[in-house]
């Protein structure tokens, strides 16, 4: 439950918010299977309520409200899900699904739609297509007047009350677990290969515990026998509520929000770059083993979740791409990078009142795949960061460090910073406002290599900058200031 189920030389997920599935097929063997990633993270399939924000949008939120466990929703049905996880398994990328069983919806009344044709009432909690009853869900153990989470600072209502209003399930029940069993067994039949289990801080650790012991192990047609789902649970754990990450440890990864914080602060300048060279551990973060890392997610892009305005998105990209080359190389946590749609903002008392927007879609709210532009790059409102080549080629480079440690620090005592992966990989970052010309030592074999964040290698040439490092490992490199991306990145595979 902590082991990726990747392939050893493919170790990135990526989180396609809000693709639908077959595209996600497309991509998977198109591009994602080719530049080395070894996971997506898709967004719930699960049936939800369909949401209506003004005439012309449905907020990406619905998705976070289910109405059963049908696969019903925006990306697609039954089929379409089941064709993505055989597709994307036969090249050896992995599916992790989002799982939202913490709660079913917020209070909608009877006869509010659903994306897969179920009836619900949330006032009555009651939902048929599962089914749900008042009697599965946690009003009973719930100690606030409202029913809601009032309280962060109390670790027993934020566990047993309704976030922001949601129906909120009691996995303390025999029953709610073993539909909570039944539809995750279902997608592990499939070939779905691990699961984010969204909403985790929201319930108690021994019932996770109990419900995850039930899941079967992978299917064997594309895993090992024995192999275990992967379990990645979403605690937002920045010191301040009670509720610590490491309580959810014992049952598998979990989400360190922390890491992009800290990424973040240091990127925009409120902390020296210097000081990463111990990012690990000693910094409050869990254990490397048991975390789960990213720059930026879903709701923390957007101003929801954690970590404020320091978060780096797409939209500070010189400083998102080396706050994702740094994160790449460093060896800490399974790595997950964002690949976003655009939405504008609009700013109102430090809040983006356009928070909500969903994804691109047709007059009829269906989502619009994609276009591929001839660079590589995604058109009709997909950002899509992956296919960014600074970071697509920092995948290679994380793929080709796999299995070596950190080593040869270099820093100026300000913001430039060095460092090697064993004899595999070397990356230098400046985020100084003055030229980084220094030797260095890279601990790579003698030879020349191509820069791929300037660049990339094309047969035997290279695109970008080209580093010559001598018999002792040492190499002449420059970042400048003036320079369109403030990293140079070296590897094994990038040699000329
Ligand atoms: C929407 C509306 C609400 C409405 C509700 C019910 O926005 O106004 O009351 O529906 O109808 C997402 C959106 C929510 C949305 C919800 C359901 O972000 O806005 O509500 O979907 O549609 C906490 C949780 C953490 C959670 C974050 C967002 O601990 O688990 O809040 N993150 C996950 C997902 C979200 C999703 C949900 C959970 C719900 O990633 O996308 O919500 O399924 C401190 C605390 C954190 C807290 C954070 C923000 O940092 O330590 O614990 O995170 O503040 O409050
Ligand atoms: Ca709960």
């Amino acid at each position: 439950q902590w082991n990726a189920n990747v392939w050893d030389n493919r170790q990135v997920m990526v989180h396609l918010f809000e693709w639908k599935w077959t595209d996600i097929a497309n991509e998977c063997e198109n591009f994602l299977a080719p530049r080395g990633y070894g996971a997506v993270q898709v967004s719930p399939p699960t049936e939800c309520a369909v949401v209506h924000q003004g005439d012309t949008q449905r907020p990406w939120w619905e998705r976070y409200q289910p109405v059963s466990y049908k696969i019903a929703s925006r990306s697609g049905d039954e089929n379409a899900f089941r064709d993505m996880v055989t597709r994307c398994n036969n090249v050896g990328v992995r599916i992790y699904v989002d799982a939202v069983i913490n709660h079913m919806t917020g209070g909608w009344p009877l006869g509010t739609g659903a994306t897969g044709g179920s009836s619900f009432d949330s006032g009555a909690q009651s939902y048929p297509g599962v089914p749900y009853s008042a009697f599965d869900f946690n009003d009973g153990n719930c100690n606030t007047g409202s029913g809601a989470i009032e309280n962060y600072g109390d670790f027993y209502q934020v566990r047993n009350c309704k976030l922001v209003g949601l129906n909120d399930l009691d996995q303390g029940s025999e029953y709610v677990r073993g539909k909570i069993v039944d539809f995750m067994n279902t997608l592990v039949g499939w070939g779905v290969a691990g699961f984010r289990v969204d909403a985790s801080k929201h319930m108690w650790p021994g019932d996770m515990k109990v419900i995850f012991d039930r899941l079967n192990d992978l299917n064997t047609a594309y895993f090992p026998a024995g192999s275990r789902p992967f379990i990645y649970q979403e605690v937002i754990d920045l010191g301040e509520c009670p509720i610590k990450g490491t309580e959810y440890t014992g049952n598998g990864r979990v989400t360190e929000f922390k890491y992009g914080k800290y990424l973040g602060e240091a990127f925009r300048g409120s902390n020296e770059l210097r000081w990463l060279s111990n990012f690990h551990e000693g910094w409050g973060m869990l254990h490397r083993d048991n975390s789960v890392v990213f720059i930026d997610n879903h709701d923390n892009q957007r101003g929801h979740g954690a970590g404020g305005d320091m978060i780096l998105t797409f939209r500070v990209s010189r400083w998102y791409k080396m706050a994702n080359a740094f994160m790449l190389a460093w060896p800490y946590g399974f790595t997950r990078v964002m690949s976003s749609y655009y939405w504008d903002q609009w700013w109102e008392n430090g809040q983006d009142k356009n928070d909500w927007i969903g994804p691109p879609h047709d007059g009829s709210f269906n989502i619009i795949s994609p276009s591929f532009n001839a660079d590589g790059s995604c058109g009709n409102g997909w950002i899509c960061e992956h296919r960014w080549r600074q970071i697509y080629n920092m995948v290679e480079f994380r793929n080709v460090a796999h299995g070596t440690d950190m080593n040869d620090w270099w820093d100026n005592g300000s913001n430039q910073i060095a460092f090697c992966r064993g004899n595999k990989g070397f990356l230098a970052i400046n985020n100084d406002g003055w030229d980084l010309k220094e030797t260095l030592q890279t601990c790579l074999p003698a030879g020349t290599y191509c820069d791929v964040i300037s660049g990339s290698k094309d047969g035997g040439s290279c695109t970008g900058k080209s580093v010559t490092v001598g018999g002792d490992g040492r190499a002449y490199v420059e970042v400048l200031s003036a320079d369109y991306d403030g990293v140079l990145a070296i590897h094994a595979n990038s040699k000329l």
